[in-house]
């Protein structure tokens, strides 16, 4: 077949032209397109998104000093359901991903074992294997929260976009533990990555034996080498940065590592200028989606949409106020409510064109539930710049746009913790 006839045939014109770029630029001409009278495209190897689908894509900061050592964001108000599509779950890295041949690829468990082993990626998919959804959120989600005055321009994305949700394929990592035959006097795992930072954290035994996985599938498929592949740690309900990526060593010991990522970074300044460290479980968050920063609405009926999730357990209820707090509405809550993953949360409502502020809590099996901004900050304090989980307001306008509804907090200087992780900060 000749290339012109070949063009024809799929519809020729401003579409194909563009869909073979990969990119969709102009809305197809309906005179020269319709689908029911053209060949469709032909069957492929590894499927792709409609071109028109191409500016869903992750948030990556203009402000960003390197690509190499930061954040982008999962674009949240633009997915449906719970899971976080491959090509879209959030990324943090400290120094790049690297590129690991699966065939080369080795995990190496040894210190205070009976038996120091050697896996091949192989060998760990030869064990019992669990798959479970969880959500993975970076310690640093929300941190523009800190923002003060807050920034008018917030999209639910750049609100709470360091967060992500998959289904998790993997052995329990009590199983290899098992394998090696741990000392009865180790306490701690310093778990190492294979990439330039040699990324290193210290994670307790106890959470080891309860539920962590040695994960080398994301939503069924090999894990992205964004998020680890071949091989990474999946710790339900802690922050993202305990799940150590391109994991090639896990060393048993009885004292933690006090590495660079658990002193340096990753733990939280309070007001009196004492330290936490290893605050590890994720508190409870949620996040409207629609209507959101940077969407606009007209009046009539809207289903309003987000996503909740806790990393202390099953999230029971999420809340919505239409009157900052006063009053409160239960939204319907999609099952299945998974525990330790993101939950869809909905709640129908009817706009009539008045200015109105959203608000939305989620609470958690465990009693727990999100703070208001002076709440948050009572608590915390100023010098902060992780474990942001306060309230997310959105304002909308008479006009039907919708902003950033958080109110600015009097007396409440520019600290440290002035941007975002994957903002401003280069952490
Ligand atoms: N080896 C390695 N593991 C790592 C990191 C890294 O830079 N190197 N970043 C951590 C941080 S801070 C987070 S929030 C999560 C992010 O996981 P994701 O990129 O799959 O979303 O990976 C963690 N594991
Ligand atoms: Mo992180």
């Amino acid at each position: 077949m000749d290339r012109r006839k070949f063009f024809r045939l799929l519809g020729g014109g401003v579409f194909l032209a563009s869909a073979l770029k990969g990119r969709a630029q102009a809305p197809w001409d309906e005179k020269t397109f319709e689908p029911t009278r053209t060949l469709g495209a032909p069957l492929s190897e590894y499927g792709g998104r409609s071109p028109f689908e191409e500016e869903v894509v992750r948030y990556i900061s203009p402000n960003l000093r390197t690509r190499h050592s930061g954040a982008d964001f999962a674009p949240l108000e633009k997915l449906e359901g719970v899971i976080t599509p491959n090509g879209l779950h959030f990324e943090r890295h400290h120094a790049g991903v690297p590129q690991v041949d699966p065939k080369s690829y080795r995990l190496v468990i040894h210190g205070m074992v009976e038996r120091p082993l050697v896996f091949t990626l192989e060998d760990l998919k030869r064990f019992p294997s669990v798959t479970r959804t969880y959500f993975i959120e970076c310690a640093g989600n929300g941190q523009n929260g800190y923002r003060n005055p807050p920034d008018p321009n917030l999209t639910a994305t750049r609100s709470r976009g360091l967060a992500s949700n998959a289904s998790w394929t993997g052995v329990p990592l009590a199983l290899l533990l098992k394998e090696a035959g741990v000392k009865p006097e180790a306490r701690w795992l310093i778990p190492e990555g294979m990439d330039a930072a040699m990324y290193t954290r210290s994670l307790p035994l106890e959470k080891a034996m309860e539920d962590v996985l040695v994960a080398y599938a994301q939503n069924g498929e090999a894990l992205r080498p964004e998020q680890g592949y071949p091989v990474r740690l999946v710790v339900p309900g802690w922050e993202g940065s305990i799940q150590v990526k391109w994991l090639r060593r896990i060393l048993v010991t009885d004292l933690p590592a006090m590495a660079k990522d658990e002193t340096s970074e990753y733990t939280d300044v309070m007001a009196d200028g004492k330290v936490w460290a290893f605050t590890w479980v994720m508190d409870p968050e949620s996040i409207i989606t629609y209507p959101s920063g940077g969407q606009r609405i007209k009046p009539g009926f809207h289903e309003i949409r987000g996503l909740a999730w806790s990393g202390h357990g099953r999230i029971t209820k999420v809340e919505v106020s239409f009157d900052e707090g006063k009053t409160w509405r239960r939204a319907t809550l999609e099952p299945p409510v998974e525990r330790l993953a993101m939950v869809r949360f909905k709640l129908p409502w009817y706009w009539r064109g008045e200015e109105v502020v959203l608000w939305s809590r989620a609470w958690d099996e465990k009693g727990n539930t999100q703070p208001t901004r002076e709440e948050f900050f009572k608590k915390w304090g100023r010098n902060n710049r992780y474990h942001y989980n306060a309230i997310q307001a959105w304002r909308v306008l008479p006009d039907g746009r919708v902003v950033n509804g958080d109110r600015p907090l009097l007396g409440f200087a520019q600290g440290p913790g002035g941007g975002c992780d994957g903002e401003v900060f280069d952490v």
